[in-house]
């Protein structure tokens, strides 16, 4: 009953799992251990053949773990749920699992930083091959395509452009080509968008943003459409050694519960914000799917329950104008990270898109001018008189 998909999300959010544990207790305990005891050489011998089961070594599984992965991909609404120690973790394992010498993939041009530089820098070490395009134009995918194509990557909305690709078309490209399509969902957690619902095979998340909310830990999620694909990558994660710990298992487990409450009130926030920021003489530019000046603001609106808590802007007095603004917010903490409570600013190009060339970031949309905003859950009146005072000094 409780893992019922048919309930309402913030029920889901909750009490997907269906975590019971032996001793009753209420909330999911933390196992903080690294190995479990057999009954006997037999038990042993059985569990690691799989044939009974039992938990064995906390790196191949362990119960506090197990339950935020079985209540994320109930959200999701995927297969299972395979959790890691961070969100780039849970990347490189699924770039691991499908991509090798002489495998190619196509991905989007505007995503996470690191998403992008790890692929450039070590994996194409191992030959792999890769096509960075605007995933936002479908065409631009088609003709990246190559018989040697594993795998269709994309984020949307893309971290820090706020562009957004189109998860059906997105799905049926790559199921023609019989790839599967990965989908890092990090910046709408599964309360906003749920890629799964259009095709995708493989949602990624960064947890340490919105699933655990509280900026304080670390850690990702993999989670699967279908049981083959969770075979293939489990294994991976497992022998690389990605796995989350289950302390802070716990703590995204406890963020988890207030998922759709935190987003509702961070986003109402965010599109009084858009519209102070498109109205303010010294902006040039606002990248917010709940604007009607988004241009793919109906796509938005047809692929998402909600226009988010993420938004980029571009001020007129370009990144002179922009360093000035984070460098005088009092209220808005100037950091990287999003997705928590407190609001967050930072300048992509010199912060989480350093690492990718100026050619390439251009080529992307991730301007120099560009400033990127996590809208937290604070009074919005004082978000804007804090953004006023600031504005002040540019
Ligand atoms: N995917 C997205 C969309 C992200 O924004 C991040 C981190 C990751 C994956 C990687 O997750 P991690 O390993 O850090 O848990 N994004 C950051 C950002 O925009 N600022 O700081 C980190």
């Amino acid at each position: 009953m409780k893992n019922s998909e048919n309930l309402g999300f913030f029920t889901r959010q909750v009490h997907a799992g269906d975590f019971n544990d032996p001793l009753g207790s209420a909330t999911v305990p933390i196992y903080q251990t690294s190995t479990f005891k057999f009954k006997n050489a037999d038990h042993g011998a059985a569990c690691f053949a799989g044939e009974q089961k039992g938990y064995i070594y906390t790196r191949l599984g362990n119960p506090t773990i197990a339950a935020l992965e079985n209540a994320v991909a109930n959200l999701e609404k995927g297969f299972a749920g395979i959790a890691t120690s961070s969100g780039m973790a849970a990347i490189t394992t699924v770039y691991l699992t499908f991509l090798g010498k002489g495998k190619h993939i196509v991905s989007h041009n505007a995503l996470y930083g690191p998403a992008r530089s790890v692929m450039e820098t070590i994996f194409a070490r191992f030959g792999v091959e890769y096509t960075y395009v605007d995933t936002t134009n479908i065409e631009n995918v088609k003709s990246a395509i190559r018989p040697e194509t594993a795998m269709i990557y994309t984020e949307t909305p893309a971290n820090p452009t706020m562009g957004i690709s189109d998860l059906k078309k997105l799905a049926d490209l790559a199921h023609e080509i019989g790839v599967p399509l990965v989908v890092d969902n990090t910046f709408c957690s599964p309360y906003l968008q749920r890629p799964i619902e259009f095709g995708a095979d493989v949602v990624v998340h960064s947890m340490t943003k919105f699933l655990n909310g509280h900026a304080d830990i670390v850690a990702g999620m993999i989670i699967t459409a279908n049981e083959k694909y969770h075979k293939l990558i489990n294994p991976v994660m497992i022998n690389m050694g990605c796995n989350i710990d289950p302390h802070q298992a716990y703590m995204v487990h406890r963020g988890l519960k207030t998922l759709g409450l935190r987003i509702e009130r961070a986003q109402a926030s965010a599109m009084k914000i858009a519209e102070y920021l498109q109205n303010h003489p010294k902006v040039a530019k606002v990248n917010y799917p709940g604007l009607k000046s988004h241009s793919q603001y109906e796509l938005a609106q047809k692929q998402m329950y909600g226009p988010g808590t993420m938004m980029a802007f571009e001020l007129k007095g370009g990144f002179n104008a922009g360093k000035k603004l984070i460098d005088n917010v009092q209220l808005i903490l100037l950091a990287v990270s999003l997705g928590g409570i407190e609001s967050l600013i930072q300048h992509p190009a010199s912060m989480t898109h350093s690492k990718v060339s100026h050619e390439k970031k251009i080529e992307a949309g991730i301007t120099d001018e560009l400033v990127r905003l996590s809208v937290g859950i604070e009074n919005v009146e004082d978000l804007i008189a804090d953004l006023d005072q600031a504005f002040e000094k540019v």
